[in-house]
């Protein structure tokens, strides 16, 4: 019984990797169209529009890829530290992810269609076909039942073990879902009581201003859902890989709360240049922006002293010997830690964009591109791929062999070669005035536009080189689906001692109250504000 649950949860996780990776071909094939006609080099076919091909690549790389992948892994952490799932947790699983899956094709086939160019931050007053809404309403959904089946198992494991503290990973997966869950009140609030009626023609107008808050209420923490996963095997699997232990259990949770608690109440740091949000409410959710980087800043000291202390258990001497010690050629550490490298730079322009002066430099140009083909691009999506080669394998009953791991590793540094290039020339772009969201255009031969253009064709020679790399790691995981030779692969877990842990870090009452009043405080006034002294609302544009 016990082993048929276990194959049963080992198809769920799979079904939602091959979405996944499904979504990153499309995705990444349509980066690659977009980065040569920014740089003047291409003329779509046919017809088609840039802005449509922009849409394409952020809805399937933004939204469907990260949210696939995360919710399979999560399933797969959770059943590989606290058994098998229940078969209520087996249907719902499945309910979630068929319900997703729907949407997910609802709203593809309205952008292929072209009938919601829109990009992946839908703004009001664009207005997309309303099956493009609902599609993201059921990816929503789906997504929460799917939530549900990982409570339901979290739920069991406390029943069955009285009084003791739940596995680390466990922990950290049900933190993430919660988080995204509460998040995704937000989006499910615009689309469903604004977009949805005025798309369907219900209501003729839309208040813009609202609709983009509740969408920014749920896109930052967005980001930290992309995250967390990330630092999940930050934490507790890459220290099993070189052979060392968890930093402290009780400093990875804290760190997890923390994400929690300050991930929400931050989300006008992406309306700072937005009219009609107060000054003071601006300035509350900055000071929240800064809280949010403490524990990102906690995740690197933890890592720091998991490498440092392994390195000199091997012997290492000297202030940065133990580096030598760790294992490079090993792709299951290689690839994340190239991701850890890359989120000091992505982190460090976070920082830039949150304050508030340089923000109005920044914002709206293509710098904020190149910050998030940094974080997410390179930072999580490296450690996302570095997962995948030893969970596939485990999944499929296969191993990652000598040659899919020295491949994986050339596939990293083709990545990161590629986006050093694009990222960085994104940067400068941006810090010279280039927009972002935009196609190829010389503004009338503006000698500003001009001295954008060199970048842009750097873009084109780093994102050609990063298909390149999506063709190589396409390569990597369907070998490692479905030719690989049989055996079995780990899924790799460090010791975390969560014996001596805090009981308060797992008592749930304490952290969702202070939530709640956190969010309560950051954006009742504004929000009520926003309603009171609405500007007039907008009909619905196609621009396209
Ligand atoms: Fe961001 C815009 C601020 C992190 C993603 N961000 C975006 C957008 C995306 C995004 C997608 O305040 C665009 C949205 C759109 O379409 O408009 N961001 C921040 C801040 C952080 C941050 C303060 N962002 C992320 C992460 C993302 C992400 C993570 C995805 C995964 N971001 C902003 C702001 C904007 C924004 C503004 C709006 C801009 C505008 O005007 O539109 C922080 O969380 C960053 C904290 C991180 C650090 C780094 C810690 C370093 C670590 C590495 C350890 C390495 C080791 C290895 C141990 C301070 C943990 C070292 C070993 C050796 C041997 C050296
Ligand atoms: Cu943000």
């Amino acid at each position: 019984m016990k082993n048929m649950s276990d194959t049963r949860g080992r198809s769920l996780s799979l079904a939602h990797l091959y979405v996944a990776y499904s979504a990153l071909a499309l995705g990444g094939l349509a980066g690659l169209l977009q980065v040569l006609v920014r740089s003047g080099g291409l003329t779509l076919p046919a017809g088609i529009d840039y802005y449509q091909i922009l849409t394409v690549h952020g809805v399937l790389l933004g939204l469907i890829l990260t949210t696939f992948f995360i919710i399979g892994f999560l399933h797969a952490s959770i059943i590989r530290t606290s058994g098998p799932y229940s078969n209520r947790s087996i249907v719902l699983g499945w309910l979630g992810f068929w319900i997703m899956l729907i949407g997910t094709i609802m709203s593809a086939s309205m952008i292929l269609l072209n009938e919601a160019t829109v990009l992946y931050t839908f703004y009001a007053p664009l207005m997309a076909h309303w099956l493009f809404y609902l599609g993201l309403t059921f990816v929503v959904v789906g997504s929460w039942f799917s939530g549900a089946a990982m409570i339901s198992a979290y739920r069991h494991w406390r029943k069955e073990h009285p009084g003791q503290t739940s596995p680390l990973l466990t922990f950290m997966a049900i933190i993430t879902i919660v988080l995204w869950i509460i998040a995704t009140l937000g989006v499910a609030g615009t689309v469903l009581f604004q977009l949805l009626p005025w798309s369907l023609g219900i209501v003729e107008r839309v208040d813009v201003l609202t609709s983009r808050t509740l969408f920014w209420y749920f896109g930052h923490p967005l980001v930290y859902f992309w995250l967390l996963p990330a630092y999940m095997a930050w934490y507790a699997i890459i220290p099993k890989v070189i052979g060392g232990r968890v930093f402290s259990d009780s400093l990875a949770r804290l760190s997890f709360l923390l994400f929690l608690l300050f991930s929400i109440p931050v989300g006008f740091h992406h309306q700072l240049v937005e009219p009609g949000i107060d000054a003071f409410w601006k300035y509350l959710q900055v000071v929240l922006t800064f809280m949010v980087v403490i524990p990102s800043l906690m995740t690197a000291f933890s890592l720091f002293a998991t490498f440092e202390i392994r390195g000199r258990e091997l012997g290492a001497k000297g202030l940065f010997g133990w580096l030598r010690k760790l294992p490079w050629k090993d792709a299951r550490f290689t690839v994340p830690f190239i991701g850890m490298l890359a989120f000091i730079p992505a982190g460090a322009g976070g920082l830039i964009n949150a304050s508030n002066q340089m923000n109005q430099v920044v914002h709206n140009t293509i710098w904020v591109t190149g910050h998030f083909h940094l974080t997410l691009a390179t930072t999580v999506v490296l450690t996302f791929f570095g997962i995948s080669y030893w969970l596939i394998p485990h999944l499929t009953g296969r191993v990652l062999t000598k040659e899919m791991n020295r491949l994986a590793i050339i596939q990293a540094i083709v990545w990161t070669v590629g986006m050093g290039i694009m990222s960085l020339s994104m940067h400068a772009a941006g810090l010279l005035g280039a927009p972002r969201r935009s196609a190829f255009s010389t503004y009338g031969d503006a000698p500003q536009a001009l001295a954008w253009i060199p970048y842009q064709a750097a873009q084109a020679i780093g994102g050609t080189i990063l298909f390149i790399g999506i063709i190589l790691v396409l390569y990597i995981v369907v070998s490692l689906a479905f030719f690989s030779p049989k055996g079995t692969e780990t899924f790799p877990v460090a010791d975390s001692g969560s014996a001596k842990t805090p009981k308060a870090l797992e008592d749930w009452r304490i952290w969702l109250t202070i939530l709640t009043a956190l969010i309560l405080i950051a954006y009742s006034v504004p929000f009520i504000d926003m309603i009171q002294q609405a500007p007039p609302a907008s009909k619905g544009y196609r621009l396209w």
